[in-house]
């Protein structure tokens, strides 16, 4: 059985900082499973073309080739049945797929307003034009602007988590007492800010920092020992 992985990667190639491969990264160590993580340069993502989209995480699996991270899951789960459950009942898998949109349409363009400057300086020279052309394009203003004012607008990013916060007051995951996907499918994009990027989305003392610290820590420290990008505003 082999699993293989096509990520995104940073300057420094080992650093994977995409918040989708991370959601995939952490699916995979909740069933158990390891996989051959191909890192990619935004400037190679041609390597994928034959998963007939452009985005990764790809995941390959003997003949099966699946995109998007959460048909990912979902192939993981229905393919490796027997091992952890990463959604368990249906309406949890429903309830699931609202904490997955609403991390990827809300949580990551506010993230993205805070570290998009970092992501710039820490991805390699040859992705850089491609970023900074693409996302100018997508925020309509320049890089630098989206977060010249950011020590101001990470206090209404604070704000806005309050659904999370207050969650996580009263149970330890978003799944209860246990992580599932939808604690992956948020830590994700906590993940690729850590991962790219000093800037501290939460307040020490923020309740969310002690759910972080759990997954930080879960499956061996996985996602707390990974290389990250040290280099805040290098030219
Ligand atoms: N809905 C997709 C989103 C994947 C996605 O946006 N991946 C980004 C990396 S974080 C990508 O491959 N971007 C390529 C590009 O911007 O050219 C998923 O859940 O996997």
């Amino acid at each position: 059985m082999t699993l293989t992985l096509y990520e995104l990667a940073a300057k420094n190639i080992q650093v994977s900082f995409s918040p989708y491969c991370w959601k995939i990264r952490m699916a995979l160590a909740h069933k158990n499973l390891t996989a051959d993580f191909v890192p990619l340069r935004f400037n190679e993502l041609d390597t994928i073309n034959f998963s007939g989209q452009s985005k990764v995480p790809v995941l390959v699996h003997n003949e099966n080739t699946v995109s998007d991270s959460w048909a990912i899951a979902n192939y993981l789960e229905h393919t490796f049945s027997d091992s952890a459950p990463l959604f368990g009942a249906s309406s949890t898998l429903a309830l699931s797929k609202f904490v997955n949109h609403w991390a990827d349409t809300i949580l990551a363009p506010a993230i993205a307003g805070l570290v998009v400057t970092d992501i710039y300086a820490n991805i390699a020279q040859c992705d850089r034009e491609y970023f900074r052309e693409s996302r100018e394009k997508r925020f309509g203003k320049t890089l630098e602007a989206i977060t010249q004012h950011r020590d101001v607008t990470v206090h209404e990013f604070r704000k806005s988590l309050a659904p999370l916060r207050t969650t996580l007051q009263s149970q330890p995951f978003l799944s209860g007492n246990a992580p599932a996907y939808a604690d992956y499918s948020v830590f994700g994009h906590f993940m690729w800010a850590r991962n790219i990027s000093g800037f501290e989305l939460l307040d020490k003392d923020d309740s969310i920092c002690q759910w972080r610290d759990t997954l930080l820590d879960a499956f061996e420290a996985m996602a707390r020992n990974a290389p990250r990008s040290p280099i805040i505003g290098e030219s």
